[in-house]
């Protein structure tokens, strides 16, 4: 199923008189609107491939029909959600669950789609029905070297596959660690570790970026081997100029500071990207903003108050890499994909409300309450017009969930695919 910009106008048209008058009543209340919306209609979000299939539990799995089936059907879907909001232009491939087999035949198919292809993720935290060793005790902390090896060799075929089809990095993120006390060498596990990701360092392109994705538990309880990110950026400062710290917002230990971490991450120009989601307890891979939303705006505060080396904040070209990880098992994963883009430009908006300068000053004279009011008075502000005025600007849906449900357009994937399909992932 296809999208036409014409079909999304003609949906737009009745939503139109009700939009300029929020979007009039936005211009009253916030200063320069034009350079905010243009900077809503140039950013864009990676959607993960694994995220376009009701997510599983370890209790059940409940697909809602018209998942895609293949490689082709998920470039498609991604589609469907760029079509609607003109801010999904990318996918983020995770392999082997995604093999594209006919790289140029992909990258043509997403093309016409109007999408790029954000980084590539390995996977060491299954075995595959074809491979030697298993992964049971880790893959590239594993005590034995041939171990290792099957799995740095897994990340280099990754990053070949992603060569093929235009990606500029590689995320890893390693489900290795320990279960109980003692079963692990702490430090020969960090040390095996680093070897390998040297290994697979040594094998990137001169334009490629590593990012070292951490996170705090699971599926091993007791130690992570790349567990904060205090692990992951000594990984990353270890390797080199193209490897970087990857900051999930589910993978911290409850109440951590992110907006913290991501302000010193980027003071040491090693702030990589992030997998957004939201959480209540742990890894929920819940839709963005949908529990702390206030989090996710201090989160873009840091952002695009301070400028990252090198890696200046929002240039798509050679800034971070923004990826949603988020799925969940009861909602439609387009409807729950929508939602977590909405929430990001909400809070990026947001944070381009805030009065920089005079934050400083309220800091300079330790006025507290004061800095509070500022941050809060940004987020206060009710943004959702200039969301929907950028994607007028740039040619998507006024209201992306109403156009979705009104065009019907998971009834229309059901019929095209089926209602007993089931996407690869977890
Ligand atoms: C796992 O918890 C991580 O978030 C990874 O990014 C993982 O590759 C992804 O969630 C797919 O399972
Ligand atoms: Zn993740
Ligand atoms: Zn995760
Ligand atoms: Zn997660």
């Amino acid at each position: 199923m296809i999208l036409s910009e014409k079909i999304i106008q003609d949906h737009n048209t009745s939503l139109l008189a009700k939009h300029k008058l929020h979007f009039e009543f936005a211009k009253s209340q916030i200063n320069d609107v034009d350079s905010i919306i243009k900077r809503l209609v140039d950013f864009q979000v990676a959607i993960p491939s694994w995220a376009l299939g009701t997510g599983g539990t370890r209790f059940g799995r409940f697909p809602g029909g018209g998942e895609p089936r293949s490689l082709e059907e998920k470039i498609e879907d991604v589609g469907l959600l760029h079509a609607l909001n003109k801010t999904s232009g990318a996918i983020s491939l995770h392999i082997p669950w995604d093999i594209p087999t006919a790289p140029k035949d992909i990258q043509t198919l997403a093309a016409q789609h109007g999408l790029a292809f954000d980084a590539v993720n390995s996977n060491t935290f299954q075995d595959q029905a074809d491979q030697e060793y298993s992964y049971k005790f880790g893959s590239l902390q594993n005590v034995n070297k041939a171990i290792r090896k099957q799995a740095v060799d897994h990340n280099i075929e990754v990053i070949k596959h992603g060569v093929d089809l235009g990606s500029k990095s590689l995320t890893v993120w390693l489900s290795d660690g320990s279960c109980f006390p003692g079963q692990l060498n702490f430090r020969k596990a960090f040390e095996n570790t680093l070897e390998s990701l040297q290994e697979i360092y040594a094998a990137l392109p001169a334009d490629w970026k590593m990012f070292v994705e951490y996170k705090a538990f699971e599926p091993n309880f007791y130690s992570m081997t790349v567990g904060d990110w205090g692990q992951s950026l000594l990984f990353a400062n270890k390797l080199g100029e193209k490897a970087y710290t990857l900051v999930d917002l589910g993978h911290h230990l409850p109440n951590a500071n992110i907006e913290q971490i991501v302000s010193l991450l980027m003071m040491e120009g090693k702030l990589g990207g992030f997998h957004f989601n939201d959480s209540k307890y742990g890894d929920d891979d819940l839709t963005v903003g949908s529990i702390k939303p206030y989090q996710l705006f201090l989160i873009f505060n840091e952002l695009t108050q301070g400028a990252q080396l090198n890696n200046a904040p929002f240039d798509q070209g050679s800034g971070f890499g923004w990826m949603i990880d988020a799925s969940h098992n009861i909602k439609d994963p387009l409807e729950d994909l929508l939602q977590s883009v909405e929430a990001i430009q909400i809070a990026y908006a947001q944070s381009l409300l805030v009065d920089t300068i005079a934050l400083e000053d309220a800091r300079q004279n330790n006025d507290v309450a004061k800095a509070q009011e500022i941050l809060q008075e940004a987020y206060r502000t009710d943004v959702r017009a200039l969301v929907a005025e950028a994607r007028i600007r740039a040619g998507a849906s006024l209201s992306p969930i109403a156009a979705y449900r009104d065009l019907k357009v998971r009834k229309e994937l059901i019929s095209e695919r089926g209602l007993k399909t089931i996407a690869t992932g977890l």
